[in-house]
């Protein structure tokens, strides 16, 4: 044999096996994502067969809820009756054990470890939550049609090792605009899904804004009646009922993603000053919007009737919403004067407050810490924070000045650069949905950045997250939200999730292109960048 035989030989037995993948050797190979922060391979394997049982240690219901959720994934595509029982202590040989122990102070609330060994899967935590995460890794460790839900052909084998892994922020979220296009409860319920697979812990819903209210208020009904009766483009819109909220709500607690609702003030408040007339300071209603225009509507700030319809909109919300975020927006108030705009964030900030939230604003709201002076009259000595101004959080999205007036008062910032982040951007010149203000936004440019660099004085320590937004004017079903975020949306999960030194484009491109099958068996609608080496 010459040796261009022998390299021909090799290549074609290593095309061979990496397309079969069985049986897996090596766990520091698979294509996790986000990258775990250790893995150590044995070079054995465990198989899960019909004989495999999930055994939990410990009755809370969020680690029942768990157990379930992973027989209910491993039970349709392998065709097997797995199900979950209690232990005290290792089961047999062949099984998988999912404990909360509590001690492993390296893992903090959300790690979690995975120790296969060639007779048991154990996943340790501390927390539920790390159980929740350590199957949505467990899920990537076996083949894409281990994602379908008809009876598939295994063996269901996973190579052995041991994974250590927790987050690096405990913010990592992504925002659905829920106004400008309304989405049925069936759709943020996938929503959340989607972003739960690749460990997103956070949902933003921006329920109110000009084109639409979309959120039962039952001491002002007309806001969601009238006020969500229309959406871009002049559709029949929609709300939420609080029972259908509150379904939401249960739905993300369950797979331990926290729901923050954003109701935006005073600016993007034409559907709420459609529905009462006397949120107007000229008294009268204006018509309902269905156009893409942004800062031109405004609540009467001086008014004392904008204040009681905000304490009770505060109050219905806050009392059906289990986290601790209510968001009060404050972006782009343009028709709000300034010396108006200040004294109102302050006030709506101290309702929120005494309804026991937390604030989280847009960047703008970072100013009302500071004097009465626009950043460009200021000197040094003229940033002073006022005293409680660290407790509200701010959200970065395109002014560098805004983001470091929260730096300076001592805030945390959600980090959600539009130039990297916003879902919305088209991925090039050629993409049919979306926006182009901030940037085109191709899967590289989207991944090639770093929360701690990205902008000179935001540090690791000012930064609680980070949040993808995808803001729907152009944006109306199912598919075309999935095709905006997808696969942006994995690798802004890593950015928030994965330890900043492991990571480099070169290498997660070919992560990425693994997980195309994966995709494609969740019904996801992608889009196949040319940047992405995609397995078939
Ligand atoms: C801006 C604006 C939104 C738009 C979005 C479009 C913020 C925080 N306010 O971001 O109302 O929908 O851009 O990309």
């Amino acid at each position: 044999m010459n040796y261009r035989d022998l390299g021909l030989g090799i290549l074609i037995t290593a095309s061979l096996f990496a397309c079969e993948r069985h049986p897996p050797t090596d766990l520091a190979k698979e294509n996790l994502i986000p990258k775990p922060v250790s893995v150590t391979a044995t070079a054995k394997v465990f198989e899960i067969t019909k004989e495999t049982g999930i055994f939990i240690e410990g009755e809370s219901p969020e680690l029942q809820f768990a157990g379930q959720y992973l027989a209910d994934w491993l039970n349709p595509s392998t065709g097997f009756d797995i199900n979950v029982s209690s232990a005290s202590g290792e089961p047999k040989s062949g099984n998988i054990y999912l404990k909360v122990a509590g001690n492993d102070t390296e893992l903090g609330d959300e790690g979690y470890e995975i120790k296969i060994t060639d007779d048991l899967l154990t996943v340790t935590a501390n927390k539920a939550a790390g159980v929740f995460w350590a199957i949505q890794t467990i899920r990537q460790l076996l083949p894409a049609k281990a994602e379908l839900t008809s009876v598939q052909e295994g063996p269901w084998e996973i190579s052995t090792g041991t994974i250590r892994d927790y987050p690096t922020y405990p913010f990592r979220g992504s925002m659905l605009d829920v106004a400008r296009h309304f989405f049925e409860v069936d759709d943020v319920k996938r929503y959340i899904d989607l972003i739960s697979l690749y460990k997103m812990n956070v949902l933003h819903l921006s329920l109110s804004n000009d084109q639409g209210w979309r959120i039962e208020i039952k001491s002002w009904p007309n806001l969601a009646t009238y006020g969500g009766s229309t959406e871009v483009g002049g559709g029949k819109g929609g709300y939420y009922t609080q029972e259908q909220y509150k379904d939401i709500v249960k739905y993300a607690q369950e797979r331990f993603v926290t729901i923050v609702p954003e109701i935006d003030m005073p600016g993007h408040t034409n559907a709420a000053l459609a529905s009462y007339p006397e949120l107007n300071c000229n008294g009268k209603a204006p018509a309902l919007y269905t156009g893409i225009e942004v800062g031109f509507s405004s609540l009467c700030t001086t008014s004392e009737i904008t204040y009681k319809f905000i304490d009770d909109v505060v109050r219905e919300l806050s009392a059906i919403t289990p986290g601790p975020y209510l968001h009060i927006g404050g972006d782009e108030s343009h028709a709000t004067k300034r010396e108006h705009y200040i004294p109102f964030v302050a006030k709506v900030r101290d309702i929120v407050k005494s309804h026991g939230k937390q604030v989280i604003g847009w960047e703008e709201t970072a100013q009302i810490n500071m004097n009465e002076k626009r950043p460009e009259e200021r000197v040094t000595g003229d940033l002073q924070p006022k005293s409680d101004a660290a407790s509200a959080i701010a959200q970065y999205w395109s002014n560098t000045t805004h983001a470091l007036e929260a730096v300076a008062n001592g805030s945390k910032l959600v980090m959600s650069p539009a130039k990297r982040m916003y879902l919305d951007m088209q991925y090039d010149s050629t993409t049919k949905l979306g926006l182009h203000w901030a940037a085109y936004i191709e899967v590289d440019s989207s991944y090639i950045w770093n929360p701690t660099t990205l902008v000179k004085g935001i540090k690791r320590e000012n930064i609680l997250g980070i949040e993808a937004p995808l803001w729907t004017e152009t944006i109306s079903t199912m598919d075309e939200i999935e095709y905006m975020i997808f696969p942006r949306i994995i690798g802004l999960a890593e950015i928030g999730w994965s330890p900043e030194e492991g990571r480099g484009w070169e290498e997660y491109k070919v992560r990425l292109g693994n997980h195309g099958p994966r995709l494609k068996a969740l019904g996801i609608d992608y889009y196949a960048s040319k940047q992405v080496p995609w397995v078939e």
